[in-house]
């Protein structure tokens, strides 16, 4: 019988209470509602600005003038947002006549050598190069000409024949991601003024990194020591008209290297987080002196992120890759109508674009940071318009 003695009495008092409590809530929300306007609207106004700062770096990118400022007061404005103190896009006020004196680095992959030996020397360096322009920089370099080190294009079967010299003050190494190899042998640290020789057999075809591995390895990588070796496949692959070797790296500086060459920062290396990328080690080089086809023609990329950290997310803006072979394995098909590759820190790819319309077609990494430090360039097909191109 209790079951059913439910007092009805305390139902008003409750409807009292939520009553007040709907009221309050109201109040509240009302409230919340407008201070999120608020913050929306500072947000919008935000977004605005930074998107019109956007807006101006691609129009200089377009003009193919970097971002000019004084070694002085701008750079430090220019830090102050960030954890680190950054020196990306500080150039000296010459810097648009400097990037067109600069000698670009020659993309163009060349021939394989003859025979079933090919033998490679490298020298060890320590020298000042620049990586920007007017930006100077204190590598470590693989053959005495700056990072990356030079290109070696052999055939799948050739035996490569390999001797490092040290020329540097410290030990260095030699690591060949196309070679299966024991590294403790082949790619022992060679003391300053000795040399060392090892072989091996380029058997697996593709575009590979080769770099020093000496420890520190982020180091060693972040002062120029890496390259690319391209070992064709046995059957070769579709011919291309034009082929060119991109290797993408990042540069971590200490200073902003105008009035002295700047070194290595360990502390930026290790947050990733860098004051210039390129391509073949000098930012924004193939800009203004755009890499070149005709209409018509098929290019193909060899692409490695040498990082030492980052990837580079391949991409040619304009057109799509009618051949992707992603990671460089040559020996499956490759992908067809891709439009972004990632090519991993230490990995390679291979891609081929035909471009008919003659115009300016920037190849870039299309994690857009890159860009914005420097990794991005022109391929130029055929005749344009000269007030366009820069
Ligand atoms: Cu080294």
């Amino acid at each position: 019988m209790t079951t059913h003695s439910v007092p009805t009495h305390p139902r008003p008092r409750r409807e009292t209470d939520s009553g007040a409590f709907f009221k309050v809530a109201a109040v509240l929300l009302g409230f919340l509602v407008a201070v999120l306007a608020v913050f929306a609207l500072l947000m919008w106004a935000d977004a605005r600005e930074s998107g019109d700062a956007t807006d101006v770096a691609v129009a200089a990118l377009n003009q193919g003038t970097p971002q000019s400022s004084t070694a002085g007061g701008q750079a430090a404005d220019h830090n102050t947002a960030l954890p680190l103190d950054s020196f990306a896009g500080v150039v000296p006020d010459n810097a648009a006549e400097l990037a067109e004196a600069h000698a670009a680095t020659n993309a163009a992959l060349p021939p394989v050598p003859a025979g079933d030996l090919v033998k490679v020397k490298m020298t060890l360096k320590d020298m000042v190069v620049e990586v920007a322009p007017g930006v100077k920089y204190n590598t470590w370099a693989f053959d005495g000409h700056g990072a990356p080190g030079p290109i070696v294009h052999v055939r799948e079967g050739q035996t490569v024949e390999m001797t490092l010299v040290n020329g540097g003050a410290i030990p260095h190494s030699i690591d060949f991601h196309a070679a299966r190899i024991a590294p403790n042998v082949a790619f022992k640290d060679v003391a300053p003024g000795e040399s060392f020789t090892f072989r091996f057999k380029a058997g697996d075809p593709g575009v590979y990194m080769y770099h020093c591995g000496t420890k520190p390895v982020l180091a060693h990588i972040a002062n120029g020591m890496y390259g690319a070796i391209v070992v064709d496949p046995a059957k070769p692959l579709p011919r291309a008209d034009n082929e060119y070797v991109l290797v993408a790296s990042e540069w971590y500086l200490d200073s902003d290297g105008i009035s002295k060459p700047a070194s290595l920062s360990m502390d930026k290396a290790r947050a990733m987080a860098p004051d210039w990328t390129s391509f073949n080690g000098y930012a924004n080089q193939y800009i203004t002196h755009p890499l070149t086809a005709k209409p018509g023609e098929t290019t193909r990329f060899y692409v490695v992120a040498a990082g030492p950290t980052l990837d580079t997310d391949f991409h040619v803006v304009g057109t799509i890759f009618d051949r992707a072979w992603v990671n460089a394995d040559v020996t499956n098909p490759p992908q067809n109508g891709v439009q972004t590759v990632s090519v991993p820190a230490g990995g390679g790819g291979i891609f081929d674009v035909k471009i008919d319309e003659p115009g300016l077609y920037p190849f870039v990494s299309h994690a857009f940071a890159h860009v914005d430090l420097g990794q991005v360039g022109l391929l130029q097909v055929g005749k344009v318009d000269a007030a366009a191109s820069h």
